[in-house]
């Protein structure tokens, strides 16, 4: 079976800003459709997001992305069998031809490949989840949820960017949904009494006006224990600090403690944050051009706390690989519009794995309906899912999605639970 169809079309993000959407129909008239996301904390070294410039749309429009598709991607598809996601990622990259996908653009890359896999799935007759597991056992992912919003996307009013939950006491993915549920809503309820709500961040989360960073580790703490859970054991708090949006060149600028710390200060200020707080899991606590301090910052607390790198590893391959020897991090977030392509996004994810790597699947903080990260977590195995909060149907999408193919006939086998977090060692 070949692609008989490629079409390129511009349509609207989360953010009501433009985004690139492929669609790719096969001869027999099954066909996947691919959205690229769009991040707002970026790592430098993530593929090129093509984006026009100018006046229009803020520049963001992305009619050189879509170019791309309709002139060089889809007379080079046209005739070739969706199945073979590797040699078309292969064909993909070498067309482009830069080391950072710059030229067709990374967003008109990733739309690309993911249309191709969903063309394939459909095409084999299988939701995605199982035509990538490839019948191998897997287990519907752990859920990472946002409750505060901040850094970059809530107007830097705190500067850690995600305050998120894990519902580490939940048995399946439908109860961590619940569980979750109940602590977004009494962290709202809590922030409404006390006053210093300003609304929802990028995705979802509760915009919090905090006096210092620690007030919205205290505020979580409240929230869990007004939902009926005990922090810790049926809930737990994890973190995307997000250093790289304040800090670099060792120094980092708290601007809500208006503190300016070194890589160590910062270190062990984290450190006191997980010894108060029943925190499992944070991720960039530094600078991405900081690995020296990432490794440090990992031998002293990886021994009981996932270390997430997400701006430092961009869900490469070869950074992973470095990382493992330096023994920076133990977990690897895994955004398939960093890599560029759904193969180069498989090989981080398996590099991670062979170096005993915790992943997360990751969503942008630009999002679609698009629920296609809800598949890669669960077929791929990756163990962990983060997508933002818990509103806003960008976000509500994927939650609905993994509930659906855990009680659809067939589902995978069962929930990977607090089992999926690093230090994998833990019960
Ligand atoms: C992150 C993501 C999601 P963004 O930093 O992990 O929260 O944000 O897409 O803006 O990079
Ligand atoms: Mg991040």
């Amino acid at each position: 079976m070949t692609i008989r169809q490629v079409h390129a079309r511009r349509i609207w993000d989360s953010r009501g800003r433009p985004t690139i959407e492929v669609e790719v129909v096969n001869t027999d008239g099954t066909l996947g459709l691919g959205i690229a996301p769009a991040g707002a904390s970026r790592g430098t070294r993530e593929a090129v997001e093509l984006r026009d410039g100018g006046t229009r749309f803020g520049g963001r429009d992305v009619q050189q992305a879509l170019r791309a598709v309709e002139r060089e991607i889809a007379p080079a598809l046209a005739g070739r069998d969706a199945a073979d996601q590797p040699g078309i990622d292969a064909m993909l990259v070498a067309l482009d031809g830069t080391p950072g996908k710059s030229r067709l653009g990374g967003n008109a890359l990733i739309a690309t490949s993911l249309a191709v896999l969903h063309a394939a799935a459909a095409q084999a007759r299988q939701p995605l989840w199982q035509y990538l597991a490839q019948g191998r056992p897997v287990q519907l992912p752990l859920p990472q949820v946002q409750i505060f919003g901040g850094g970059a996307h809530a107007g830097r009013r705190v500067d850690v960017q995600d305050f998120m939950v894990i519902a580490t006491g939940a048995r399946s993915f439908a109860q961590a949904m619940e569980m979750t549920a109940e602590v977004y809503r009494a962290a709202g309820e809590l922030m409404a009494q006390r006053g210093p709500l300003a609304g929802v961040a990028d995705e979802g989360g509760w915009w919090p006006s905090f006096a210092r960073n620690e007030d919205a580790l205290d505020a979580l703490v409240a929230a869990i224990e007004k939902a009926g859970y005990t922090p810790g054991e049926d809930v737990a708090i994890a973190l995307d600090i997000a250093a790289s949006e304040f800090g670099s060149g060792g120094r980092y600028r708290l601007a809500l403690e208006n503190q300016e710390l070194d890589s160590d200060g910062l270190s062990e200020r984290l450190v006191r944050w997980v010894e108060r707080y029943p925190i499992v899991s944070i991720e960039d606590p530094l600078a991405e051009d900081d690995e020296a301090g990432l490794a440090a910052f990992t031998r002293a607390v990886g021994h009981r706390v996932q270390v997430v790198g997400d701006d430092y590893l961009v869900t490469n391959a070869d950074r992973v690989r470095r990382a493992a020897g330096l023994g920076a991090c133990n977990c690897v977030l895994i955004k398939p519009n960093q890599a560029g392509t759904v193969t180069e996004t498989l090989a981080a994810l398996q590099a991670a794995q062979q170096h005993g790597y915790a992943t997360i699947v990751s969503a942008r903080s630009g999002e679609t309906e698009d629920v296609a990260i809800v598949h890669l977590a669960t077929g791929w195995n990756a163990g962990q899912l983060k997508v933002g909060s818990f509103a806003r149907s960008e976000r509500m999408a994927k939650w609905n999605e993994g509930i659906r193919i855990e009680s659809r006939a067939g589902a995978p086998a069962g929930f990977w639970g607090r089992r999926a977090l690093a230090p994998r060692t833990k019960a």
